[in-house]
């Protein structure tokens, strides 16, 4: 049994549950229920605030944890990263009121800057050698120029509308964050056994995300253009067809390409494709 700890609401809990289930892991959501365990796999949900998260897994009461890699830098957790899992994707950002004229991070220089990060923060000043004044607030970061409690920002952007919808611009992303999942040094042998096999699975989850299968029919003769557009994941499955001059043709393409590369595959004669989701690839 391992025990993962998962933000209990807010905006990882959601897709932390959703990446286990299609993963083919079942727990309960986090109605009045701290721990959960799965009836299909031998883990145990632990829900929790993400800013315990970290220290919870280094501490070892979790020996798995799903957190945004901001809070496992700012916690200076002893922690390993073990996947990067591709949601809860933002940027740390030092944001100035729109107005001002900004020449590089010099700007800073003897300014306040609110922020709920003030590790990464200083870390990054430190770096820079800019001596400014560090403002620690937990929640409302970007009303602190309005109300004169800093002259800059440092905060979590996404899209950057809470930026703009305040007046704020941004003017030096610091710091790449997204959703890790992340273990507990030293993990005895079970643990990382089910580790690994977690792994495994969610590597065939990403490596399938945004995937679509393509079939078609093709001339043989354009079967050598039609390898150059759709180079697959060794290369394309090619089949005979009842008609000789004609194969049919099956591959596996990023969902972003597949407009592009279906003009591109007509062009050169293909008839009857097919697009189908893909479920999962396991390599
Ligand atoms: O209650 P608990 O302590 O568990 O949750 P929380 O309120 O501290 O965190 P929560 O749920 O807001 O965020 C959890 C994690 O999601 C963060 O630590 C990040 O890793 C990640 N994440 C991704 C974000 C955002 N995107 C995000 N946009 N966390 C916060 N925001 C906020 C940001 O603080 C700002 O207020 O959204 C606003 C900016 O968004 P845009 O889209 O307007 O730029
Ligand atoms: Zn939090």
């Amino acid at each position: 049994m391992i025990r993962i700890a998962i933000q209990s609401k807010g905006r990882l809990n959601e897709e932390s549950l959703a990446l286990l289930q299609s993963i083919g892991i079942d727990v309960d959501a986090p109605k009045r229920k701290l721990l959960s365990k799965s009836q299909n796999f031998p883990i145990e949900a632990l829900y929790l605030r993400d800013d315990d998260i970290p220290q919870v897994v280094a501490g070892g009461t979790a020996s798995l944890g799903i957190v945004g890699l901001n809070e496992v830098e700012e916690k200076g957790a002893d922690v390993d990263i073990v996947a990067r899992l591709g949601f809860g994707t933002c940027r740390l950002s030092l944001a100035i009121p729109k107005g001002e004229d900004y020449d590089g991070p010099d700007w800073f220089s003897g300014r306040r800057i609110a922020t709920s990060y003030p590790v990464i923060l200083r870390k990054y000043l430190a770096e820079k050698q800019i001596d400014a004044k560090i403002e620690v607030i937990t929640g409302s970061v970007e009303i602190g120029p309005a109300i004169g409690i800093a002259d800059a920002i440092f905060d979590i952007v996404s899209s950057g509308s809470t930026l703009i919808a305040n007046g704020l611009k941004e003017v030096e992303s610091v710091f790449e964050s997204e959703a890790v999942l992340i273990a507990r040094k030293g993990l005895g042998e079970e643990e990382r056994t089910l580790l690994d096999d977690l792994l495994f699975r969610i590597e065939s989850e990403t490596i399938s995300r945004g995937k679509k299968y393509l079939m078609m029919n093709l001339p043989k003769a354009s079967l050598d253009e039609a390898i150059r557009i759709l180079p697959a994941m060794r290369s394309p499955t090619v089949m005979p067809l009842a008609s000789t001059d004609w194969c049919s043709l099956h591959s596996v393409i990023n969902a972003a390409d597949l407009w592009t590369k279906v003009r591109q595959l007509k062009a050169i004669g293909a008839e009857g494709i097919l697009v189908m989701d893909v479920d999962k690839i396991i390599l």
